[in-house]
C-alpha cells in the first residue's frame, strides 16, 4: 500500500507565497513520531487529553527559551510514559514514581542541563510521594510538571490521591468518601509549605484563558531552572475525557466547574531570588573531607579505627574524634607515596560469612584507596545474623567520581567460603581474579572465565596464631597478585586500626604470608594451586 505522504511545505515558502502561519508544530517535537507501524505521526493520547496540551506548552516554552539542546526530559509511568516519542530532547524514562529521584541524579551529574520531571497524579502523589517531597525539600534545581487529572488514566481509572470527594473510580465505585479513602491531596499547597522550593503554581487546562496562564507558568518554571535558582513546580489540572467518560468539551468544562473549586488556581510561591553564582556545590574527595590521606590526621577528623581493646581485625567499630590518632605518632608515613594505579576503576567483591572479617576487609581496602587519593565506595550487604550469616561487600577504587557503588562484575572476588564462591564466581569479569579461601576448588565446580587462585588463608592464619587474620592473609594475596594498592599503605592502615601490639604483629605476618603464598605458588592454566594441579 502506498504510504500516505504529506506535502513537505516549509514555513518560509508559505510566507513567501503571502500567507501567514498562525499555528504550527513546535520545532521541539520530532518531525515524525517513530511509533509502531500504523501509529506513525500521531500521539497515543486520547482526543481531548490534557497531556497533549501540556506537552505543547512545554515544547513552546523550551523553544522560546532556546533550551532544546540542553534539556533532559524524564518521563514517568502513566499515560505520558511515551513522551520520549515526541520531545526532540534528551529523554529518560524511569520507574513508577521515581522521576524526581532520576531527575536529581541527572541534574547533579549534569548541572548545566535543564532537567524536567513530568508526572501524573498516581505517579507523583501516590507511589512517588516520598521522591517528590524529598526532591522538593532538598531544593533540587529541577522543574516538575505535575499533571493532575484526578484519576489513574493509563490503568483504567483507579482512585488517585487527587480524586475528588464523591468522585467515582474503579476502586471507589461508591464515590470517594473521606471517612474511608481520605481527602484529596493538594500537592501544590503541600510542596509550597516546604522551605526550599522557589516557585509553585497551580494552573488549569480548562479554557483558552487558563491555557495561556498555564503557558506563562511553564515558561516561568523553566526560566527559574535556567537561571539556576532552585526547585520549580507547576501543577496542571488536566482533562482525561476517556476515563471520565466525557467528550473533550465536557471534560474541559469539568476541569473548570468541578476541579478548580476543589484545587484553587494560585501562585503559591515565587521567591524572586537573584540567580545563584556557583550553583553547583564543589565536590571534595572523601579522603580530603575525612583527612585520611597520608597526611597527619587532624584533631577533629573522625576516622574509622579499632579501639585499643579490640580482639582482632575482624571486630568493627567507629572511633570518636577523641580516639583518633595522629599518623606520625604511630609511625605511619605521612608523605603521600607515588603509586601509578594501573586502572581507571577497580572493583572488588569480598564475600563470606559473618565473623570472617568480610566487611572489615572491604573497609580496609577502601581506606587504603583513600590514602592513595582514589575515589572509593564501600557497600555492605548482610543478613540479620551478625555471626555465620552470609555477608558480602562491594568495594570500588576509582580515579574518577563513582556513579554507583553496586558492583555487578567485579575485577576481583575474594571468596572466603565455598557458598560465596558458588554464588559469585560467575559474576567476575572475564580475565578477572578469584581468590578462594581453600587449597583447592570443590570437585564439581564449573570453571568460570576468571583466573582462580586457591589459597588456604584460614589455615595460614591459624598457623600464625589467629584464624581471624584470614582476611588479612587475603589482603596480602590481593596486593601481591594485582598490585592495585601499595603494601606500605596496607601497613599504614593496619597501624592506624590496630592498637594492640601483639595483634598488629599477627596481622602484619598475615599480610606477609598472603604475599609469600602468591610468590611461591605454581601457575598452571586458568586455575593455579600450590601443587601446580590445575582444574
Ligand atoms: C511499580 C508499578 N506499580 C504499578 C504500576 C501500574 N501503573 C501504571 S500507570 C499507573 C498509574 C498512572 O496514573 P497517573 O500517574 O495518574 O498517570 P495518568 O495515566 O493519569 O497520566 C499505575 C498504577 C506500574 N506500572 N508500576
Ligand atoms: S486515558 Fe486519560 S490521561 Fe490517558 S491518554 Fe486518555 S485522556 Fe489522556
Amino acid at each position: 500500500m502506498a504510504e500516505e505522504t504529506k506535502p513537505d511545505v516549509k514555513e518560509s515558502e508559505i510566507l513567501a507565497a503571502g500567507y501567514q502561519v498562525s499555528h504550527s508544530k513546535s520545532p521541539l517535537f520530532y518531525d515524525k513520531y517513530e511509533r509502531k507501524g500504523e501509529l506513525q505521526g500521531q500521539t497515543h493520547y486520547c482526543p481531548g487529553c490534557g497531556h497533549g496540551v501540556a506537552h505543547k506548552l512545554i515544547a513552546e516554552a523550551l523553544a522560546d527559551l532556546g533550551l532544546q539542546d540542553k534539556t533532559i526530559f524524564v518521563s514517568p509511568v502513566g499515560c505520558s510514559v511515551f513522551a520520549y516519542y515526541y520531545f526532540d530532547v534528551g529523554n529518560v524514562q524511569v520507574a513508577h514514581g521515581r522521576a524526581p529521584a532520576g531527575a536529581t541524579g541527572i541534574k547533579r551529574t549534569h548541572p548545566d542541563k535543564i532537567v524536567i520531571s513530568y508526572q501524573g497524579d498516581g505517579d507523583l502523589a501516590a507511589i512517588g510521594t516520598a521522591e517528590i517531597i524529598h526532591a522538593a525539600n532538598r531544593g533540587e534545581k529541577i522543574t516538575v510538571f505535575f499533571v493532575n487529572n484526578a484519576i489513574y488514566g493509563m490503568t483504567g481509572g483507579q482512585m488517585a490521591p487527587t480524586t475528588l470527594v464523591g468522585q467515582r473510580s474503579t476502586t471507589s465505585p461508591w464515590g470517594r468518601r473521606p471517612s474511608n479513602e481520605g481527602y484529596p491531596l493538594h500537592m501544590a499547597e503541600l510542596i509550597s509549605g516546604l522551605e526550599a522550593p522557589v516557585y509553585v503554581e497551580r494552573v488549569a487546562l480548562s479554557d483558552n484563558k487558563n491555557v495561556m496562564k498555564a503557558r506563562k507558568a511553564i515558561h516561568r518554571a523553566l526560566e527559574i531552572q535556567r537561571d539556576g535558582i532552585g526547585f520549580s513546580f507547576v501543577e496542571i489540572l488536566s482533562p482525561c475525557p476517556t476515563i471520565w467518560a466525557k467528550d473533550p468539551v465536557e471534560a474541559r468544562k469539568w476541569v473548570a466547574e468541578t476541579m478548580i473549586p476543589n484545587f484553587p488556581l494560585n501562585v503559591f510561591k515565587d521567591k524572586k531570588h537573584e540567580p545563584v553564582e556557583n550553583a553547583v556545590v564543589p565536590q571534595r574527595p572523601v579522603y580530603e573531607v575525612l583527612e585520611i590521606s597520608n597526611a597527619p590526621v587532624g584533631p577533629d577528623a573522625p576516622i574509622q579505627s579499632i579501639p585499643a581493646d579490640a580482639h582482632d581485625a575482624s571486630d568493627q567499630s567507629v572511633s570518636t574524634p577523641a580516639e583518633t590518632t595522629k599518623l606520625a605518632d604511630i609511625g605511619v608515613n605521612d608523605t603521600p607515596r607515588p603509586h601509578v594505579h594501573h586502572f581507571k576503576e577497580f572493583e572488588i567483591k569480598v564475600a563470606g560469612f559473618g565473623g570472617q572479617g568480610v566487611l572489615l576487609l572491604g573497609q580496609l581496602i577502601a581506606e587504603m584507596g583513600m590514602r592513595e587519593r582514589l575515589e572509593v565506595s564501600w557497600l555492605p550487604s548482610y543478613g540479620p545474623e551478625m555471626r555465620s550469616g552470609s555477608a558480602h561487600c562491594h568495594v570500588c577504587l576509582s580515579k574518577e567520581r563513582i556513579g554507583s557503588p553496586v558492583i555487578s562484575h567485579p575485577d576481583v572476588l575474594i571468596a572466603l567460603n565455598e557458598i560465596s564462591l558458588r554464588k559469585f564466581a560467575a559474576q567476575v569479569a572475564p580475565g578477572g581474579l578469584i581468590l578462594y579461601n581453600r587449597d583447592r576448588l570443590p570437585a564439581d565446580f564449573p570453571l568460570p572465565q576468571a583466573r582462580i587462585v586457591c589459597l588456604p588463608a584460614s589455615e595460614i592464619a591459624d598457623k600464625l596464631g589467629n584464624t581471624k587474620a584470614t582476611n588479612i592473609v587475603m589482603l596480602g594475596a590481593l596486593l601481591e597478585e594485582t598490585e592495585c594498592l601499595l603494601l606500605e599503605t596496607a601497613d599504614d592502615v593496619l597501624k592506624t586500626k590496630i592498637k594492640k601490639v601483639a595483634m598488629l604483629e599477627v596481622n602484619r605476618k598475615a599480610l606477609a604470608a598472603g604475599r609469600e603464598f602468591i610468590d611461591n605458588y605454581v601457575r598452571v592454566g586458568a586455575v593455579s594451586q600450590p601443587d601446580g594441579f590445575s582444574y
